[in-house]
């Protein structure tokens, strides 16, 4: 099979890293930060970026899990299913707080905007921003991440396999062509 590596280990680690000191930066105070990662590989990547907060601010940001799925791969061939938020579990209120949704890949947005109802239903916090690993482009709703670790623009044939060490035993971000 056909592939490309676009972000290995420690490049993984590094745009982590990034991402973390943006957050710092844009939300001045972390102190009402709730962090939200979306189904599997979002919530490792959003334990990690709240163990570098913890480390270089010492402040323990909670971090809460949403579970999206119903999505179909060939979504763009619609026949009306959308992406669905099948649980959550947040363990700190959100309301008036700062939101940042984690997720490994943003491509179509349908997922992210599955996830903001979720939220929207759970409490109105005062703000929340969008924190991917992979933008990989093909847009089809008005959603676009304030934090990326690295744009991939790819094709609709080709496809972006996110790995991650606590369940794929090592990071790695690259492209298949299928
Ligand atoms: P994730 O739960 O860690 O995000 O959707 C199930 C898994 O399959 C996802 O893991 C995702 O990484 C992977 N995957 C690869 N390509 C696609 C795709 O085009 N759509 C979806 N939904 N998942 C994909
Ligand atoms: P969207 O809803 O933006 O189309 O897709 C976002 C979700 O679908 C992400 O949570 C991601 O897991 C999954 N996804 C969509 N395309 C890809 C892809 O090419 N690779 C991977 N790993 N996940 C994808
Ligand atoms: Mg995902």
């Amino acid at each position: 099979k056909n592939e490309i590596e676009v972000v290995d280990d420690a490049a993984m680690k590094r745009a982590l890293t990034r991402i973390t000191y943006e957050i710092i930066e844009r939300n001045k105070g972390i102190e009402d930060l709730v962090l939200v990662g979306i189904k599997t590989r979002g919530i490792y990547l959003a334990q990690r970026i709240a163990s570098r907060l913890k480390q270089l601010e010492g402040v323990a940001i909670p971090v809460g899990e949403l579970d999206i799925s119903l999505y179909r791969d060939d979504v763009h061939e619609s026949d009306g299913r959308e992406p669905e938020v099948n649980g959550s579990n947040i363990p700190v209120s959100i309301e008036g707080k700062q939101v940042i949704l984690v997720d490994d890949v943003l491509f179509t947005g349908r997922t992210i905007r599955a996830a903001l109802d979720a939220l929207m239903d759970i409490a109105r916090p005062r703000k929340i921003s969008l924190a991917v690993l992979v933008d990989r482009g093909h847009r089809e709703l008005p959603i676009r991440a304030d934090f990326v670790g690295k744009n991939v623009p790819t094709s609709l044939d080709e496809q972006i396999k996110v790995e991650v060490e606590e369940i794929d035993e090592k990071d790695s971000v690259r492209i298949q062509k299928i």
